[in-house]
């Protein structure tokens, strides 16, 4: 197989890339309802590009847990308008769906990635479809549809069965003529997984972007933003979960250190303080790569797919 430029159409940048949510939805647990109107959305997702996201992730279908699906048609009468607005407007837009029916609609309307919380298991169609327009494809860990995921949400080691599972998926799009130079993988924060199961994965990154029988290190992406394993560690002394909207300022925490753990990108709800923050960790990297490693670069052997 011709292997293409690597995530071909994303901006290339030697620091983490900034993806920021666009939730066009009622119910997502951190921003549902705020953007259910086409242009409100579109304003939206253009403000998170002034403020430096590098790409604006528009989905159209909550996955809070217990979240029941919606149809097909609802999706794209959500998420279609947004992304083609945004795309005219010369924004790099991923789609945020498990359904390759809507994947296909957003590609025709301007979206230059799939962003698949299921990563492919939710519909067998989904890798065809990317294979055949030769985009970006993020592959996330996921068990079950959020109605049960917590049902799913027992490991004996999680770090070992993650990466097992992902690269399941990884080796299934490739089977299916997805190129492994257009695939990215996502531990799933919060998808079949507890508190203790999400501080694991983020704990083992460097291990994440290495999958089981597949060649090579993929560009990782991380969505920790605003999860609520975050409100359980910052918790009130009564044990009362901090707000996600609270936790913002632990959130760019979070992404300076998934940065620097070398991760291509974080998904995130808020733009300024996590922009900032990719730039400290990519400086810092550079620091500690020492001068030999010239500006800006990831040093040697860092090994989470940064742009190349
Ligand atoms: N999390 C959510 C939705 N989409 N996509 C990727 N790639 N990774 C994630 O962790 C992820 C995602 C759920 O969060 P939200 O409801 O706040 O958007």
């Amino acid at each position: 197989m011709r292997t293409r430029e690597r995530l071909s159409g994303l901006p290339r940048q030697s620091r983490a890339l900034v993806m920021g949510v666009v939730n066009v939805t009622p119910d997502s647990f951190s921003d549902g309802g705020a953007w259910m109107d086409p242009e409100a959305a579109a304003g939206h997702g253009r403000a998170l590009a002034a403020a430096g996201a590098d790409i604006v992730d528009v989905g159209g279908e909550s996955t809070r847990p217990g979240a029941q699906r919606i149809s097909a048609a609802e999706e794209l009468r959500r998420v279609i308008p947004v992304i083609s607005g945004l795309a005219a407007a010369g924004l790099c837009v991923s789609v945020d769906t498990t359904r390759a029916a809507v994947a296909v609609a957003a590609l025709e309307a301007g979206a230059s990635m799939v962003n698949d919380v299921s990563g492919g298991l939710a519909d067998p169609e989904m890798a065809a479809v990317v294979a055949a327009a030769g985009v970006p494809y993020v592959i996330s860990h996921w068990r079950a549809p959020s109605a049960d995921m917590y049902a799913r949400a027992t490991y004996r080691d999680v770090v070992a069965e993650v990466r097992a599972e992902l690269g399941q998926r990884v080796t299934q799009a490739i089977t299916a003529g997805v190129d492994p130079a257009q695939v990215i993988v996502d531990p799933g924060l919060g998808f079949a997984k507890r508190a203790e199961h999400n501080w694991a994965l983020l704990g083992a990154l460097s291990r994440l972007a290495r999958l089981p029988g597949l060649d090579g290190s993929f560009p990782l992406l991380v969505g920790a933003s605003r999860k609520s394993f975050i409100g359980r560690l910052l918790a009130a002394p009564d044990g009362t979960p901090r707000p996600f909207v609270d936790s913002d300022d632990a959130t760019v925490a979070l992404t300076a250190l998934i940065a620097r753990s070398g991760a291509w990108g974080v998904r995130v709800h808020t733009v300024p303080g996590n922009a900032d923050a990719v730039r400290v960790a990519a400086r810092w990297q550079e620091a500690s790569a020492g001068p030999e490693a010239g500006p800006g670069r990831p040093s040697a052997g860092s090994g989470l797919g940064w742009p190349r």
